[in-house]
């Protein structure tokens, strides 16, 4: 992809930081498309026939960084989708031309949430995909994570979602995930939002920070 076809940003955080719930609201209010690497993992998973089901689940369950070749792939191909669904909603809907130009504009900015959480995906994925323009870091303290990942455990199913996994996953953050953002830090290319308040006001701040970066 072209940096002037697509706008790319990383979303990243610890386990629990808010990233995908921040990225439902962005997608309402600005029509990005969200890329949850992890959720396209867990697709794949669960995807009949699918080569790394196993693999995936095991990667998964000890909050591990699955090899970067299956993610890369799983990331291209949904963005590969999603300009192919806006394309074909230009050529359908030209009586009305400014929306479908509006629409196809829209559909060129992703969300990457959740990746890249090592170094050599970082730099991979800028190379072989495209660069992204900049990350959103929500960060937030490890025990207001652990409690919202406990309570979510309750009920979602996540197999990660559980005092072991979510020990597992804050160590992997700490030592994997964090040097990507320091490395971005030094770049001058992270914008980082306080999240442990209310959703609602981390994306507040989370605008703010768009409207200064993005123009909108
Ligand atoms: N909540 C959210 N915001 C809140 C707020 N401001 N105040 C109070 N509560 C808030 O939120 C988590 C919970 O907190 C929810 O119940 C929410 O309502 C509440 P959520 O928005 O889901 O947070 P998020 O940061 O998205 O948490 P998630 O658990 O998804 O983060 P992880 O980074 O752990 O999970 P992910 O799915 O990205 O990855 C899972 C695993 O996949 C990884 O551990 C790894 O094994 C693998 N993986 C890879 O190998 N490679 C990749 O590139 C990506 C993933
Ligand atoms: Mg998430």
């Amino acid at each position: 992809f072209s940096a002037d076809d697509v706008t790319v940003l990383f979303v990243l955080g610890g386990p629990g930081a808010g990233k995908g719930t921040q990225c439902e609201r962005l997608v309402a209010s600005y029509g990005f498309t969200h890329l949850s690497a992890g959720d396209l993992l867990r697709a794949e998973q669960n995807r009949a026939g699918s080569e790394y089901g196993e693999l995936i689940k095991d990667y998964i369950k000890n909050g591990l960084i699955v090899p970067m070749e299956v993610t890369i792939a799983l990331l291209e191909n949904a963005m590969r989708d999603a300009m192919n669904a806006a394309a074909e909603n230009k050529d359908t809907t030209i009586t009305n031309d400014t929306s479908a130009t509006k629409n196809t504009t829209l559909k060129g900015k992703f969300l990457i949430d959740g990746f890249p959480r090592k170094f050599d995906q970082a730099v991979k994925f800028e190379e072989a995909v495209c660069p992204a323009k900049f990350v959103l870091f929500y960060d937030c303290p490890e025990e207001e994570m652990e409690r919202r990942l406990l309570e979510r455990g309750k009920t979602s199913g996540r197999e990660d979602d559980n005092a072991e996994s979510i020990r597992k996953r804050f160590r992997t953050f700490i030592e994997t995930s964090m040097p990507v953002i320091d490395y971005y830090e030094k770049q001058n290319r992270v914008v980082r939002i306080r999240a442990n308040v209310p959703p609602d006001d981390v994306f507040r701040a989370t605008q703010a920070e768009l409207v200064k970066r993005l123009g909108d």
